[in-house]
Formats: C-alpha cells, sequence, structure tokens
C-alpha cells in the first residue's frame, strides 16, 4: 500500500489535475474507446460514442469524480469506493479488466498535459494509487 509520502504526491498532484477534470476526463475516455474500442460495448445505449461527444464528456466528469472520491478516501479505500464498486459490480457487470485499461489511459494523459510535473516520482504514486482504486472497484464481484 502507499506509504504516508506517497499519499501526500497523490493528494498534491490530485491538486493540479481536479481544476482540469472536465477536459482531463473527456480525454482519458476518448482515448480509451478509440485505442481500446472493445470498452465500447459497455456504452452501447449511448447515441454517440465518438470521442469527445456530449456523452463522453459527461462520463468522463463522472469517472474523474469518483478518482476525487477516492482521493479523498485514500485512507479506506474499501470503504469509501464501496457503493461504486458494488454499482460496477451488480448493475453494470464492467469486468475489472477494463479498470486496469482506463488508468493507463489516464496516466498517459497526465504525462501528456503535466510533462514536468508527472516526474517518475509521481508517476510511481500515482500508478500505485490506481492499482489499489482498481482492487477497491474489484472488491465487490467476489
Ligand atoms: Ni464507471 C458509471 C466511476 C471505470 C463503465 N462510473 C459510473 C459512475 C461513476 C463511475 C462515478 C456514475 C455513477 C452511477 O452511475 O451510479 N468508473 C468510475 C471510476 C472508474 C470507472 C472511478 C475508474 C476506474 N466504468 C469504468 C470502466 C468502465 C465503466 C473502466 C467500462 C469500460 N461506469 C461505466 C458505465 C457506467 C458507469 C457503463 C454507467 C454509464 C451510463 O451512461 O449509464
Amino acid at each position: 500500500s502507499l506509504s504516508a509520502k506517497e499519499k501526500k504526491v497523490v493528494k498534491e498532484f490530485w491538486a493540479k489535475v481536479s481544476p482540469k477534470a472536465a477536459a482531463i476526463g473527456n480525454e482519458t475516455l476518448s482515448r480509451m474507446i478509440v485505442v481500446y474500442p472493445q470498452t465500447k460495448t459497455y456504452f452501447s445505449h449511448w447515441p454517440d460514442l465518438a470521442p469527445g461527444s456530449a456523452h463522453v464528456r459527461a462520463h468522463g466528469k463522472k469517472v474523474m469524480s469518483g478518482i476525487g472520491l477516492a482521493v479523498a478516501n485514500i485512507d479506506d479505500l474499501l470503504g469509501g469506493l464501496l457503493t461504486l464498486s458494488e454499482r460496477h459490480a451488480f448493475q453494470l457487470r464492467v469486468d475489472p479488466a477494463n479498470f486496469k485499461i482506463l488508468f493507463h489511459n489516464f496516466l498517459v494523459v497526465l504525462a501528456n498535459r503535466f510533462p514536468n510535473e508527472f516526474t517518475p516520482d509521481v508517476h510511481v504514486a500515482i500508478d500505485k494509487f490506481l492499482s489499489n482504486v482498481a482492487l477497491a472497484l474489484s472488491d465487490k464481484y467476489r
């Protein structure tokens, strides 16, 4: 799990990301559905699945708010993400493999947008954090 130092790094980096969460969420989702088109199966009920479409933007915001929730609950990810985990497991039935795909795209977007701030130390801390978020989101699957 994350050290106190890594948690601090995650919180500080999130403070830079969150003001741009709408744009970053859109880029993350748009990239995911282009590069990993199999993820589109979950969104087949949307009228427009094109990158940057209104639905992609709206969903990007929701996912970013979920990550914000995770940052706020960094000391208790299982508890903090319980409801979201249940929703993805039982109602949305998202295969947890997709959490890793989404996070990969998120990291690419962060590296792109913050070329100077996204140092190897930040990369490690965010990567560990996202792995723990994926575990917490997968917790209710079994
Ligand atoms: Ni996810 C709905 C957060 C990954 C498919 N998702 C949500 C909502 C939040 C959210 C918040 C809205 C809550 C609600 O509807 O009750 N999702 C997150 C977070 C991650 C994530 C924090 C991070 C890993 N979701 C994924 C992935 C997929 C996914 C990887 C599929 C590829 N999510 C969905 C779908 C919905 C959803 C589908 C419902 C959208 C809709 O329009 O009905």
